[in-house]
């Protein structure tokens, strides 16, 4: 099965998301070329499409009147600042590391982007859960069109905020940009989107806008907010402590499954 079908794969194109920052691109020659090209694509991350378990899912009924927010929920970081003021006008997620064709995506890119929406239950180690309704792309068509390649295996996600530190808040722990990362396994999960709204409404600041994650199958940490940037990568071992995340250099499990 592929994910991304001829049909679907105009449909980005159409948006002109595949097409940002490249003048070029909409010419139908290139786009056929690369229809082709994803059609027969064969690499082994092919493998993990399908088959996977699905987290559980709830009903409307059954999403709490509460979404508790957690950790950051206010950014105080210049950049993010800017762009909140600015209504994340100017702000753009990009796709990079180890692709072909880098993405650039404007908010309203994200939007107009086929999306999935799931209703699930969040589980904090801290000892709270939370069902609320997420919509946003799937990941995994996204990272398809940016053309992963062979050599990557994981996902890292770059966010805004600077975390911990403050005391009253709970954060003794040493102070760091927050980011994550997953397998491949996981980017291509049906359930993995790139969250750009709760309870059918735009992501507020404390619940990570404009965009945040959501790893179904995994705890709290691993659903990045403030998300900049999404790199592929073939290790984190580059990055931070080198532990994959900001509570994994921690101490906390790199595999967070519920
Ligand atoms: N960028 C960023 N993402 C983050 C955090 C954070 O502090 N910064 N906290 C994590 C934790 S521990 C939890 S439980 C959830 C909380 O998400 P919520 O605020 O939408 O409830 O976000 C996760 N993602
Ligand atoms: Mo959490």
């Amino acid at each position: 099965m592929t994910i991304l079908t001829r049909r679907s794969l105009i449909g980005v194109g159409a948006g002109g998301v595949l097409l940002s920052g490249c003048d070029r691109l909409a010419e139908s020659t290139r786009a056929n070329d690369f229809v082709a090209m994803a059609e027969k694509a064969t690499y082994g991350w092919q493998r993990l499409i399908g088959g996977q378990t699905l987290a559980q899912e709830f009903t409307p009924a059954d999403i709490s009147p509460v979404f508790k927010a957690n950790g950051s929920t206010d950014p105080k970081d210049d950049d993010y600042r800017r762009h909140a003021d600015a209504g994340f006008a100017n702000w753009k997620l990009r796709i990079d590391g180890l692709v072909r064709r880098p993405l650039s995506l404007s908010i309203a890119d994200l939007r107009a982007l086929t999306a999935r929406t799931q209703i699930t239950r969040h589980d904090c180690v801290e000892g709270w859960s939370a069902i609320g309704q997420w919509t946003g792309p799937q990941l995994g068509p996204l990272l398809k069109a940016a053309g992963l390649l062979p050599a990557a295996r994981y996902v890292v996600f770059h966010c805004a905020d600077t975390y911990g530190g403050e005391i009253s808040k709970g954060g003794a722990q040493s102070s760091g940009r927050y980011y994550e990362s997953i397998d491949l396994n996981d980017a291509f999960h049906p359930q993995t989107i790139i969250a750009h709204s709760l309870n059918g409404k735009p992501l507020t600041v404390a619940h990570g806008a404009p965009c945040r994650m959501r790893i179904e199958r995994q705890l709290g940490y691993k659903q990045a907010k403030y998300v900049m940037r999404i790199e592929a990568v073939d290790s984190f071992s580059h990055l931070e402590l080198g532990k994959g995340g900001y509570w994994e250099d921690r101490g906390y499990e790199w595999y967070a499954g519920i």
